[in-house]
């Protein structure tokens, strides 16, 4: 039985970048995230990571708002054992319901993954390259990427760097697993110009149209050979049905934090199961916290697809937790610890922490 629940720390971290990520809402030159810390009266802890951005371009969701909606509303309930009564905001949701189950789970020694219900020890690993001005600065990106053992590539695209682009590197790069994504980018007026991407052989093509798009990607789907896999459109496993039974997608991303949690996440993987639907697991930059989290979700059995599930070099010079690092077969360990199997390291967060607050019952 778990002790009741003390406190609830939020730190907000900034982290440099190796590169500046540029996807076709913005580009990104650091990473901001909340984490969520929770403590119960036996000082067990538990981490929780919110994947919303600083600004609301990925989704309505930003850190700012996570921040106050935490702090004066979510932990709040969670401390005084009241469901907080809260519609949507699902990535300050399950960054704390996150670190709720993480404590629960450290306690009882039982890791994220087979709570979850994870079947593999080791998962896939894809990566994420973010737009380029110029095709020769992608090029070796891709080369050198491949080389260290990623199993799927995925190209950020936005009208007027797509075709030609992903014409490029599939000439460079015959044999490789490529994707796209373009962040709902494009209009339902786009699809002759996006069946130009048909004969390029992508694994499939992410989120060409605005999120609330369901038949727009339907009939886009009927368009194309090449598979729609759906990423900002799952919010939920209500529209992740839905989306499949319109025949809006044949592919989708699971990200924990757009859907709402892990709860949502596992609800999401297990009826995609049962209709036959490919999954893999989304990423958002996240810190080792979040990256754990992930690499717990991938480990179950329909996760078929490589994920954007790096190694935590792709994007930092240096990470809250140990590294996580993929062997040259592409393929990321899971972590067995109990909860999520990791913590941030002192002096780390602390270099990193911008912002914290705590919050206590009463
Ligand atoms: C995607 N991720 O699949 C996202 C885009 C993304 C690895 O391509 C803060 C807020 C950070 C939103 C990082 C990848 C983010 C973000 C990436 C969205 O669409
Ligand atoms: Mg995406």
């Amino acid at each position: 039985m778990t002790a009741d629940l003390e406190a609830v720390d939020l730190i907000r971290v900034r982290l440099p970048l190796v590169r500046p990520f540029r996807t076709s809402f913005g580009t990104m030159a650091e990473k901001e995230a909340i984490l969520v810390r929770a403590v119960d009266a036996d000082g067990a802890e538990g981490w929780g990571e919110c994947v919303a951005g600083a600004e609301p371009s990925y989704s309505e969701e930003w850190n700012d708002a996570a921040w106050l909606l935490l702090r004066d509303v979510l932990a709040p309930a969670a401390l005084a054992g009241r469901d907080p009564g809260v519609r949507g905001n699902p990535m300050a949701r399950s960054a704390l319901d996150l670190a709720l189950l993480d404590v629960d789970l450290r306690r009882r020694g039982v890791s994220l993954a087979a709570h979850l219900g994870g079947t593999r020890e080791r998962v896939s690993c894809g990566v994420s390259l973010g737009i380029e001005e110029r095709i020769e600065d992608l090029l070796p990106q891709v080369e050198s990427r491949l080389a260290e053992g990623y199993r799927r590539v995925k190209l950020k695209i936005e009208p007027g760097r797509d075709v030609e682009v992903v014409r490029e590197v599939r000439e460079a790069f015959p044999d490789a697993s490529l994707s796209a994504d373009a962040n709902a980018a494009y209009l339902p007026a786009d699809a002759g110009h996006l069946a130009g991407l048909d004969h390029l052989g992508l694994a499939y093509l992410e989120q060409p149209l605005p999120a609330d798009h369901l038949l727009g990607h339907a009939d886009l789907q009927e368009r194309l050979t090449t598979p729609v896999c759906l990423d900002e459109t799952i919010t939920s496993a209500t529209v992740a049905a839905e989306a499949i039974r319109l025949g809006a997608c044949r592919v989708i991303n699971i990200k924990m934090g757009r859907v709402g949690g892990p709860g949502p996440a596992k609800a999401i993987h297990d009826l995609a199961r049962a209709q036959g639907i490919p999954v893999w697991c989304g990423g958002m930059l996240e810190t080792g916290i979040g990256r754990a989290a992930n690499l717990a979700l991938a480990s179950l059995p329909g996760f078929t697809l490589p994920g954007d599930t790096s190694a935590s070099a792709r994007y930092f010079p240096f990470d809250l937790t140990e590294p996580f690092v993929m062997d040259p077969d592409g393929t990321i360990a899971v972590p067995s610890g109990p909860g999520l199997g990791v913590a941030p390291i002192p002096d780390i967060l602390e270099r990193a922490s911008v912002e914290r607050t705590t919050v206590r019952a009463g």
